[in-house]
């Protein structure tokens, strides 16, 4: 016990001390973190609410209804699963739900904002499914009318959008026109701006898809975990099957009770409040970026990407352990087209989420971008990009008061 106390403490002092700009990271609020670390965690409850394969889930299945209704409440749809133990295992349920073994699925190219269940050889999605893809266009963006192209001539059985490094707005009406021409379903993987459709600072894909899914621990700041949606009668059916018990077995309660607060925290006005400072801030530091000279993307939401080796000579992944170095988290990132691999990169994904949530504003996001650019041009030491870091930091609220 003590060796794991140990290393929470010290992991506490990072998250404390840090600059955290990892775009899928945040913080979880303290009613959060208390359900998840609950007795809760005792309970087998396999199967659903009135429908479980043990006694003595009278308790766990009032909760389980509970973050199903605020689930549907928040995102405005019909059903919801709560099970999924992560985005993973709700997109694997999806899939499962969309179309048999073999099927094929339309979706984004890997290195251009794909996530690794979108297709990728090393993922389940891709040894089960049939995988093609569209591109990004030559400024980074989504040209429906090449994903239009492309659908009617593979004629996929399901056209998947949501990505993990896309700086835009997406138009979910028009991917749905497509999936309309081409007759097939239309699913939705909102895990990285749930919380931005929470908020309605971005157009809700529950009106036009069959299914969407989410995680719940990035924008939308709730305990790590996975989440399905969908308003068809037909398919929640399914989906429940494909959750439980095809891919999983006992749900985690504790984590779905603190979903369902994550779900009440969201619908707060004070959550709206944190998704346009999320904005703000995120903006202000690609444009200051910019201004500087570095070649950052613009952001419609709450990430951008920075493309780290025309900008400073170096890969994603030099300056990703260079930030490292001084307290300020990243991840190296590919950018549209490019030429290096994924393990090394020509840049950084680089999000507000979680520093918004301890208090970052926008002045604070100037000195950030002036940090990162001046630290990784080489203008500033390290001991002084140090000291910066700690004066930020110092402000802001402690994790563990959240
Ligand atoms: N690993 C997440 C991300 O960083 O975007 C996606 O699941």
């Amino acid at each position: 016990m003590e060796e794991i106390e140990r290393l929470i403490e010290g992991e506490l002092l990072r998250q404390n001390n840090g600059i955290e700009l990892i775009a899928s990271e945040n913080y979880a609020s303290g009613n959060i973190r208390k359900v998840t670390g609950s007795i809760l965690t005792n309970k087998y409850a396999e199967g659903y609410p009135g429908r479980r394969y043990y006694g003595g889930c009278e308790f766990v299945d009032e909760i389980e209804r509970i973050a199903i209704r605020e689930a549907c409440e928040l995102f405005g749809c019909k059903y919801a699963n709560v099970q999924p133990h992560s985005g993973s295992q709700a997109n694997a349920a999806a899939y499962r739900a969309l179309m048999p073994n073999g099927g094929k699925v339309l979706s984004l190219v890997l290195n251009d904002g794909g996530h690794l269940t979108h297709g990728s050889p090393v993922s389940f999605s891709s040894n089960f499914y049939t995988f093609v893809h569209y591109p990004l266009d030559k400024n980074g963006r989504l040209d429906y009318e090449v994903i239009r192209e492309i659908a009617l001539k593979e004629k996929p059985d399901v056209i998947l959008s949501g990505y993990s490094a896309y700086p835009y707005i997406i138009d979910f009406k028009k991917i749905r026109e497509i999936c309309d021409e081409v007759n097939c379903k239309m699913m939705v993987d909102m895990a990285h701006i749930a919380g931005l459709i929470a908020a309605k600072k971005h157009i809700s894909p529950i009106p036009y898809a069959d299914i969407v899914t989410s995680t719940t621990h990035k924008t939308l700041r709730g305990p790590r975990g996975g989440l399905i949606l969908t308003n068809s009668d037909e398919l929640i059916k399914k989906i429940n099957s494909a959750v439980f018990p095809f891919y999983q077995g006992g749900p985690l309660e504790h984590v779905i009770a603190a979903k369902a607060i994550c779900f009440k925290e969201a619908r707060k006005p004070e959550f709206v409040n944190y998704v346009t400072s999320l904005m703000e801030n995120t903006k202000e530091c690609s444009e200051t970026l910019k201004n500087l000279g570095a070649l950052a993307t613009n952001t419609e939401n709450h990430l951008f990407l920075l493309n780290t080796l025309d900008s400073f000579g170096i890969t994603g992944l030099e300056a990703q352990k260079k930030l490292e170095g001084i307290g300020v988290t990243t991840n190296k990132n590919m950018i549209p087209g490019d030429k290096l691999s994924p393990k090394e990169t020509s840049g950084l994904r680089i999000g507000f989420a979680a520093v918004t949530t301890r208090g970052c504003n926008k002045s604070d996001a100037k000195r950030i971008a002036t940090l990162i650019y001046d630290y990784l041009k080489g203008n500033i030491s390290e001991e002084s990009a140090k000291k910066i870091v700690k004066d930020i930091t110092s402000k802001w609220t402690p994790i563990e008061k959240l």
